[in-house]
């Protein structure tokens, strides 16, 4: 079950410039930065809407910090653009194997911890017509689930 956009990630060459980009042109701030090591990539996440429960949507700027990940590999192919999308659901490891049941790839299985404390595996986009798709639990739905 998924339950809202959790977020569009957006892949860039220069994160603090399109960071300014977002400011300017949409008065958007960022609420969260980091380096995600294991993905190779620095995020900043700009939240679009309020709600401070866990079910917020953002947009997460990529920039790659090493040539060998896959945000690194999409620039240089695509340039830059939109890399994935990310719906929420409350249960990641039920989506994704929901998923998985119904012959569609999931890329981190078990899911592993994302941007904010959250929990998210990705399905591969040539199982997704195209769609490089994020699946996440945040932290505020793992919390109330427990
Ligand atoms: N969207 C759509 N298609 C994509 C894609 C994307 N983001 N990335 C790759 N593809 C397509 C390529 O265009 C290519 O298609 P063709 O064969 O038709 O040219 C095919 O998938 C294989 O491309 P590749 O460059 O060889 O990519 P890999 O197979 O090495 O990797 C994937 C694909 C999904 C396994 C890899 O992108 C991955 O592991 N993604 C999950 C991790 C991730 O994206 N992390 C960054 C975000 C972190 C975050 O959100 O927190
Ligand atoms: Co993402």
């Amino acid at each position: 079950m998924i339950t809202r956009i959790d977020h569009i990630g957006i892949a860039c060459h220069d994160l603090d410039e399109t960071v300014d980009f977002y400011r300017r042109t949409w008065g958007l701030e960022v609420h969260h930065t980091q380096v995600i090591e294991e993905q190779g990539v620095r995020e900043a996440m700009l939240r679009v809407n309020g709600t401070d429960d866990g079910n917020a949507c953002w947009l997460q700027l990529l920039e790659p910090v090493r040539e060998d990940c896959a945000v690194a590999t999409w620039l240089e192919r695509h340039g830059e653009g939109v890399h994935h999308i990310a719906f929420g659901t409350p249960d990641v490891d039920a989506a994704a194997g929901a998923a998985g049941e119904a012959g569609i790839r999931v890329v981190f299985d078990p899911p592993r911890t994302g941007s904010m404390d959250s929990r998210v595996t990705f399905l591969h986009p040539k199982d997704c017509h195209g769609v490089l798709t994020e699946l996440v639990t945040s932290a505020g739905d793992l919390a109330r689930r427990g």
